[in-house]
């Protein structure tokens, strides 16, 4: 597709600024104050007023809800609402402090630019604003339009998710861009599209309390969804609780079955057990012959996969391989679930799918208490995956198809010919395509990439080689922003207004509770202000405020399996503790139930996909997808013979810890120091002492970390968590050919004391 021509830099179509300027004295402060007087958009939200009002978590995908506190306007202190179905009063350290780190002295206040000296220095809005569009149409007038991209996030809202992709897309005339939700559910999304026909989790929370046998593949909830634990530990029928994790976690403890496999053989795993589910007759035939398709090629694959086979690549015993195959077999309702030791793998897709195809074959789906259910990460990456605009077309479209197109144009009033047919680059792809030198501009939004990429090192030198490298991010200090050559201050969860959507696919809202810091802007508002700069604010008349486009992510929606047409508005959302999609209009109208006295709508609040075995491919079946298992891209050997596993360490810490380093309750509770979990043999072996400084080495850099020493990890294994970001400095940049996210639990390292 032709972009759109680049117009000519010496006759910007941006003079409004000072034409502003002129009729209304200082820009900055007006457009801060009130943007909405100079047709940039409403100011987005207002401050909720003084009262306890609630909203949903911004940390992880469970989606709390939390009742704030407010007095002045401001939220003085908050508690988990007792009502929200999703935690049922309660939240871990990270809700109770989330308040926090909004007021934390390294907040950005102000845009930032990289002066001559290269130091960041405080420059106005109006000067950033003209400075971003200058620079990227620049670049693109030179380069074209595959010369800039973006990286984003699962952690703003869906509208802002929504806004910046089409912004970037429909307005700017770009087509490269991605977010971190590559590092997390891309896994989950392709397995779920090629073998469901949409990117669709089925469960619901309730799904944890009605199962009689829970299987957890690769994922820790003890520590990275607390409150979905809490769930699990409501189940009233004494269910099997089975963890299959190389490290005996807190959740594998709290199991009643372990199977502590060697990492990345799952797949084989997972193809023994469904080879033994078959020589026991545990098929349900009946729903496989209904509602799948490919089962008589699968069956005949996993004959290869013996349980002689699995043993050997897995390290389980026969005896074991076999509990786990009865635990499945007597289950009558078995849930699986999954996260990234999944998803972060070389082969993940077809490990995902492999765990799919278990819960086809048993018929372990559409019911209460079963599914194959992936469990997803970041606040918002369920909205991320839907509605950003980046990997599909907005809505879960496909921009390759004509139909897909001429709707998404029509609703958003828009020439088809904007909407590029051209596949983004994934992540890697784009750091590629800047290594090579093809891309020149870069622009990061709520990620730190610095810290959380793979193969960090390397990730650095590569985005140092930008022209014009923009972070948008709460803090100035992040690894990401101090690289960066222009910052822009953004607002956060608490001070601005939108839904998010967590794993059991409730969109729940946020607020303004808050006021952002200095100039500070919700991303939203960034983004309006941009499309008002770069010229292009036509195209995006009707993105006036965070529901203005929720409106139009309902239309969007519209027969898709996502659609939510029945939810009135944001007020909807917050009466009734969110809504699960699909909530189309006919089941608003149908779970209508008239009160005399009341006018108010009711439905039920739990919403489970598949329940009538349809699904969403063309022939309304199931697939059965696989492949055959690769080898570990970096085995240990002699010369690095540990494989690092990494992860979330407590429940305590998020991510890169830019957020949960800046409460002093948090950061009493969790290890300052980046420490190793090393098994007791192989500490003795290197003589290695509890709390010593050992250095860990790989292939691609040097670390030091305090010595953890503790049987949960395996011998000739080791594991550091993702929060101290050094640990990336380590990782082997692998990625699985589906879906392209990285496989962070798998290099090969060496330890030893560390000389200094
Ligand atoms: N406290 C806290 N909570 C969080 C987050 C956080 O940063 N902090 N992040 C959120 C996000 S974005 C995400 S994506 C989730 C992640 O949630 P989880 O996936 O549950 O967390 P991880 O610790 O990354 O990985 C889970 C487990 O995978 C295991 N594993 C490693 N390799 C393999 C393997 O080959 N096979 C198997 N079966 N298991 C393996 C690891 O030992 C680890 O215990 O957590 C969310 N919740
Ligand atoms: N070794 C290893 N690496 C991993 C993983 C692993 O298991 N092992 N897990 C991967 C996974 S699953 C994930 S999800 C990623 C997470 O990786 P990142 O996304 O890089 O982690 P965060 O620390 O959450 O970074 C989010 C940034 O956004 C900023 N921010 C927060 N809210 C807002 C907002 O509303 N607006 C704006 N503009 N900025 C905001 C925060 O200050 C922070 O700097 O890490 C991946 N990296
Ligand atoms: S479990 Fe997740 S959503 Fe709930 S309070 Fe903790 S971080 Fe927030
Ligand atoms: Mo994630």
């Amino acid at each position: 597709m032709a972009a759109p021509e680049p117009p000519k830099l010496e006759n910007q179509s941006l003079p409004p600024s000072s034409l502003l300027r002129a009729r209304t004295g200082p820009l900055t402060e007006d457009l801060v104050r009130e943007p909405g007087r100079f047709g940039l958009g409403q100011t987005p939200v207002r401050l909720v007023p003084d009262a306890t009002t609630t909203m949903v978590c911004g940390f992880c995908s469970t989606g709390c809800g939390l009742s704030i506190h407010m007095k002045d306007g401001q939220a003085i202190n908050l508690s988990p609402d007792s009502e929200y179905p999703v935690n049922l009063g309660m939240a871990c350290p990270k809700g109770w402090e989330a308040l926090t780190p909004l007021d934390a002295p390294d907040r950005a206040t102000t845009p930032l630019l990289r002066n001559r000296e290269g130091k960041l220095e405080p420059v106005d809005w109006e000067r950033a604003l003209f400075l971003f569009c200058e620079r990227f149409k620049e670049i693109k007038a030179r380069h074209g339009p595959e010369s800039v991209a973006f990286l984003s996030t699962g952690q703003i809202t869906t509208e802002e998710m929504a806004f910046l992709g089409s912004l970037f897309k429909f307005g700017m005339g770009f087509i490269h861009c991605d977010s971190n939700t590559r590092q997390c559910m891309a896994t989950a999304h392709v397995a779920y599209k090629q073998s469901f026909g949409f990117d669709a989790p089925p469960f619901t929370y309730a799904d944890f309390e009605e199962s009689d046998v829970l299987i957890f593949i690769g994922s820790n909830p003890c520590i990275a969804h607390p409150i979905m634990w809490q769930r699990v530990m409501r189940n009233p029928h004494h269910p099997e609780i089975v963890v299959v994790d190389p490290r005996r976690t807190e959740t594998a403890m709290a199991a009643t079955q372990h199977y502590s496999i060697r990492p990345k053989s799952d797949l084989i795993l997972l193809y023994g057990l469904a080879n033994l589910l078959i020589q026991r007759g545990a098929v349900n035939r009946d729903f496989v012959l209904a509602h799948t398709t490919g089962f008589p090629e699968f069956t005949r694959f996993v004959e290869e996969y013996p349980p002689e086979v699995v043993t050997l690549a897995t390290g389980i015993s026969v005896e074991q391989l076999d509990r786990l195959a009865d635990t499945i077999a007597s289950g009558e309702r078995v849930s699986f679930w999954w996260t990234m030791g999944v998803n972060q793998g070389h082969e993940s897709t077809r490990t995902a799918q492999a765990i799919i195809n278990l819960a086809l074959m048993t018929g372990n789906i559409g019911r209460p208490g079963t599914g194959a259910n992936s469990i997803t990460g970041q606040c918002n990456a369920m909205g991320s995956r839907l509605f950003a605009n980046i990997t599909s077309l907005i809505g879960g479209h496909d921009a390759t198809c004509k139909e897909d197109r001429a709707k998404i144009a029509s609703i958003l009033s828009l020439n088809e010919s904007v909407i590029p047919q051209q596949r983004a680059m994934a992540y890697d792809e784009i750091v590629q395509a800047i290594n090579k030198g093809r891309i020149k501009g870069l622009w990061i939004i709520a990620t730190n990439s610095s810290a959380s990429w793979i193969h960090q090192r390397q990730f650095n030198e590569i985005i140092a080689k930008l022209d014009f490298l923009v972070v948008q991010d709460l803090y100035h200090t992040t690894a990401t922003a101090q690289r960066a050559d222009l910052v822009l201050p953004a607002a956060g969860w608490g001070e601005k207004e939108g839904t998010f959507i967590n794993s059991e696919r409730r969109i729940g809202l946020v607020k303004k509770v808050h006021r952002a810091p200095g100039q500070a802007l919700s991303d939203f508002h960034i983004f309006q202000l941009i499309a008002h700069y770069w010229g292009c604010s036509d195209k995006f008349k009707r993105w006036t405020s965070p529901e203005a486009v929720f409106h139009l992510l309902k239309d969007i929606s519209r027969n898709q399996p996502c659609d939510i047409t029945g939810i009135e508005d944001y007020r909807m959302l917050d009466e009734q503790g969110g809504v699960q999609w699909p909530f189309p209009e006919r089941i608003n109208r149908s779970e209508e139930q008239p009160d005399q006295n009341k006018k108010e709508v009711s439905f039920s609040k739990e919403r489970r996909l598949f329940e009538d075995g349809k699904f969403f491919t063309e022939d309304g079946r199931a697939r059965f997808l696989f492949s055959l298992p690769r080898e570990m891209p970096e085995k240990p050997d002699d010369d690095f013979p540990f494989l690092l596993l990494t992860g979330r360490g407590t429940s305590l810490q998020w991510h890169t810890n830019t957020r949960t380093e800046k409460s002093d309750v948090l950061r009493k509770l969790y290890p300052k120091q980046c420490y190793v979990e090393i098994n007791p043999e192989d500490a003795q072996r290197l003589g290695i002492r509890v709390n010593a400084i050992v250095s860990i080495a790989s292939r691609r850099a040097k670390i030091t970390a305090r010595a953890f020493i503790t049987p949960t990890v395996q011998p000739g294994q080791v594991f550091i968590p993702m929060h101290y970001p050094k640990v990336n400095e380590l990782t082997f940049p692998a990625f699985d050919q589906h879906s392209r996210q990285p496989s962070y639990k798998a290099s090969a390292v060496r330890i030893s004391r560390s000389e200094g």
